[in-house]
């Protein structure tokens, strides 16, 4: 068997406001494989950042399961929002999408838990069967893009755009430049990261320029 398909993986889907900044917290974080932001939690056809409609602004991520699991995933979740407030819009909902019967007893779970600690329960609403709709290609990897000597280093590697956005080496070095991340452990990973020397340079002097 290769090692690709030894590998297991999956999927976990929240809402937590606007999806830019979790993408990139949760690229980095270890045992991610990949990100996507799109739509989920409503009913609108074909739903786009300009007309989204009653969904919300959705983080998909793949995961190892034996290096993280769901629970932590979710303590993530919750660290990255105010969850104890309602949005005032449903594009800015929070919510935990579960796959299955056990990811939506986890969920419920840390929703009971948390309610106990602060005496009321969360906003956060938990729904199943929902379909994820990607977002338009300017919104994935957000911050990346906006740094073209280091986007445009990793694009040459890739074929198809999309490739890239669903790229390991995307979702980490998309976190270390939103400022997720430390410049010992981007020293010990760059020479993984499919990025050439210019654009190795421009990520490690960008990063340590922060520590
Ligand atoms: N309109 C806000 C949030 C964008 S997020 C994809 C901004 O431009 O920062 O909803």
């Amino acid at each position: 068997m290769s090692e690709d398909s030894a590998r297991q993986e999956a999927i976990a889907r929240f809402a937590l406001g606007c999806f830019w900044g979790p993408d990139a917290r949760f690229g980095l974080v270890d045992g991610v494989t990949r990100t996507r932001v799109g739509y989920a939690g409503g009913t609108t056809p074909s739903p786009t950042y300009d007309h989204i409609g009653d969904h919300a602004e959705t983080l998909e991520v793949a995961y190892d399961p034996e290096v993280v699991d769901y629970p932590q995933l979710i303590q993530v979740f919750f660290a990255a929002h105010d969850s104890t407030r309602p949005s005032p819009r449903r594009q800015y909902a929070s919510i935990i999408f579960p796959e299955d019967d056990e990811q939506e007893d986890r969920a419920l779970e840390a929703l009971r838990n948390l309610s106990e600690e602060a005496g009321k329960p969360p906003a956060t609403e938990v729904l199943r069967s929902q379909v994820f709709h990607s977002a338009e290609a300017y919104h994935q990897k957000f911050y990346l893009q906006q740094v073209r000597r280091i986007f445009d280093s990793l694009r040459r590697q890739y074929d198809d755009l999309w490739e890239l956005v669903d790229s390991r080496p995307a979702a980490r070095i998309n976190g270390y430049i939103a400022g997720y991340g430390n410049i010992e452990d981007l020293e010990e990973e760059i020479d993984e990261m499919n990025l050439d020397p210019g654009g190795k340079d421009a990520l490690l002097r960008l990063v340590r320029s922060r520590s």
